[in-house]
Order: structure tokens, then sequence, then C-alpha cells
């Protein structure tokens, strides 16, 4: 049977023969599809549209279609959170990575070292934390992935040279992160937000306090920052309050810690449950099985509980540390 395609098959077919994009192709096969002659002699050809066109929505969804260098700063989540470090040119951001990950990152004595982000694994206690080290931020110059590597991160670290006007530093980060709307949020609440706005936790690093002029830097952001950032001097080459620094960037994840235990033996202390601040008795057993909440009768709880082993019920919350028992 004669498949009589129409004019406007056939215009779109046209189309479809030019069509450079995968989104281009897609849309003139749709028209194709949808004013071609439903009967018996365009079955065949029906066929081969529908599975064309399967073909090209895999294909769409395969291929990125961001540029190459926003590709690089999508970074895959790993760990307990995601923390970005931020800073002027040579403030010793991959300095500082490089000690606390063991992962690699040049670390050059003239500005603009790291050309793209690197992510690397802080461990922290019984938890591994991730750390992005990242190109220096630059006046009036956005990077492109910049913003939405922030966005998808649970903090920020600042990571300021003491001895080069460090009040300077922060609010040119300060600047470029509110042109990408995003306001640093540090102690206390975080402030009311315009739409399209979002805060990022933020620790404030007074780096290369081992150097001469530091400790006047130090005094000078502690002024002007202090009660609105926590701020920590550190000295990444020096190593310095490094381990403070990584209790610190734990405590601004907004995360706890706790252990389960079977009745009778002891909580493995090596495998925390991780849970955000504020979850109950019902979050832990739901993050060991979605079944484990249904059947849940009661739990006992060692830590937070008034007495050891007390009993509790599902919405009672948990804190950092805890040993629950659940039962079922
Ligand atoms: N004295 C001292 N020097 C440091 C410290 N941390 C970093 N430096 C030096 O500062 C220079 C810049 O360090 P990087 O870690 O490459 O700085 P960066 O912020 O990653 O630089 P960019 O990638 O260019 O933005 C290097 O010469 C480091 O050795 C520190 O704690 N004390
Ligand atoms: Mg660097």
């Amino acid at each position: 049977m004669p498949a009589n395609l129409t004019p406007q098959y056939l215009e779109a077919e046209a189309k479809f023969k030019q069509a450079k994009t995968t989104p281009e192709k897609i849309k003139a096969l749709e028209v194709m599809m949808a004013v071609i002659p439903k009967h018996k002699g365009t079955e065949k050809l029906r066929g081969q549209l529908k599975s064309r066109m399967a073909k090209l929505k895999e294909e769409l969804q395969k291929k990125p279609t961001i540029g190459k260098a926003e590709q690089a700063y999508n970074i895959k989540r790993e760990g307990v959170g995601q923390v970005v470090l931020l800073g002027l040119p040579n403030s010793g951001k991959s300095s500082l990575f490089s000690q606390v990950t063991h992962a690699f990152s040049e670390v050059g004595e003239y500005p603009f070292t790291t050309q793209k982000p690197i992510a690397g694994m802080m461990k922290f206690e019984n938890v591994q934390i991730q750390m992005v080290d990242t190109p220096p931020i630059q006046l009036d110059r956005v990077e492109p992935g910049l913003s939405n590597l922030i966005r998808t991160s649970d903090a920020v670290l600042l990571i300021v040279d003491l001895t080069e006007d460090p009040v300077f530093q922060i609010e040119v980060i300060q600047e470029e992160l509110r042109r990408m709307k995003i306001e640093m949020v540090g102690k206390g609440a975080t402030p009311p937000l315009e739409v399209g706005w979002v805060s990022r936790k933020a620790l404030i690093l007074g780096n290369k306090c081992d150097r001469e002029g530091a400790m006047e830097g130090y005094r000078a952001i502690s002024t002007r920052f202090g009660e609105t950032f926590p701020i920590l001097p550190i000295s990444a080459k020096g190593e310095m309050n490094i381990e403070e620094l990584k209790k610190e960037v734990y405590q601004l994840l907004g995360i706890i810690r706790v252990y389960t235990k079977a009745p009778g033996k002891d909580p493995d202390l090596t495998e925390p449950v991780v849970l955000k601040k504020g979850s109950t008795v019902e979050d832990v057993a739901l993050s060991i099985h979605k079944d484990f909440v249904a059947k849940l009768r009661y739990a006992r709880i060692w830590g937070s509980g008034k007495f050891g082993g007390q009993m509790v019920r599902r919405d009672h919350q948990v804190n950092e540390g805890d040993v629950i028992e659940l039962h079922i």
C-alpha cells in the first residue's frame, strides 16, 4: 500500500535531514510523527520513526549540553558532605587541600596555579568529607560553573592570606558570591533571602599565620568579621591548627553521627549512621531499612536519654554520639 505522505510530512522530513543538533532533530521528528497519515501503509515507517526518536532521546541524556569549562565544575558528591575552598590567588587553597586530603593539587609561588577544580577526601575521625580546591576568585570575573558548584555544596571555606590585606580579600569574595546570589552565613541565623538567593555556611581561615605580620591581619579580620563568621588562624604549610580545622569543618555541615547496636552487643563505633541535626529515632530506623520504620516499636538510647538504656519513642530526637538499640 502506498504511504501517501503529505507535503507537511515531507517538509518536516526535510527539516529533520538538515538538523544538526539532537534537540533540533527531535523537534523535527516530533512533527513528522504527528502529521504522518496513520494507516496500514505507513505502519512500518511509523515504527522506524518511533525507534529513531527513542535513540535520539537516549543520546540527549548522555550528551552534556554545557561547555567544557563548566563541566569541570560538575563534581560528584562523595562522603558525608561537600565543602568548597574559596580564595584569592596565592592564598594557599591548594596547599591546604593537599595537606588535608593527601590528594594532589599543584602549589605554586605564582598566582593562578590552579586552573580547574579538584576534589579530594578529608578524613575526620570516622567519616570522610569531600573537599574541592578551586581556581582563584577574581574581581568581576565569574567562573562558569562555580556558582552551581557552591549551590550544590554544603559549606564553603574562605582562605585568606593574613599578610595581604585579609579584610579586602574577604570583601572581594563576599561581593563575588553575592553576584552569584549566594550569601555567606556564619554565626547566627540565616537572614531572610530574596527569591533566587541561597545561603551557604562559611568558615574563614586566616592562612600563613607562620609569617611575619600575620597577627595584625588576624586582628583586623577578627574586628571586622569576628561577630558574623567563625575565624580560625591556620598555617597550611606549617601545619598549624589543622586538626582543629577538621573539627570545625565537620561542625559546619550540620550533621550528627549516631551508632546502632543489637541487644546485648556493643555498638560498632567505626560505622556511624550520619544524619541531619534534629533527626529522630525514626530517621535512624529509616537509614537502616524502610521496612524497619513500620515495624519499629521503641528504642533504647545511650547518650542523650536521661539515663543509659532509656526507652524512647520513635519521635525522640537523637544527638551526636548517641548509641541506639532499635526494637521491632
Ligand atoms: N608561609 C606560608 N606560605 C604558604 C602557606 N600556605 C601556602 N603558602 C605558599 O603560598 C603560595 C601559594 O600557595 P597555593 O597553595 O598554590 O595557593 P592557591 O591559593 O592555591 O593559589 P592559586 O591556585 O593560584 O589560587 C605557595 O608559595 C605556598 O607555598 C602557609 O601557611 N605559610
Ligand atoms: Mg591553587
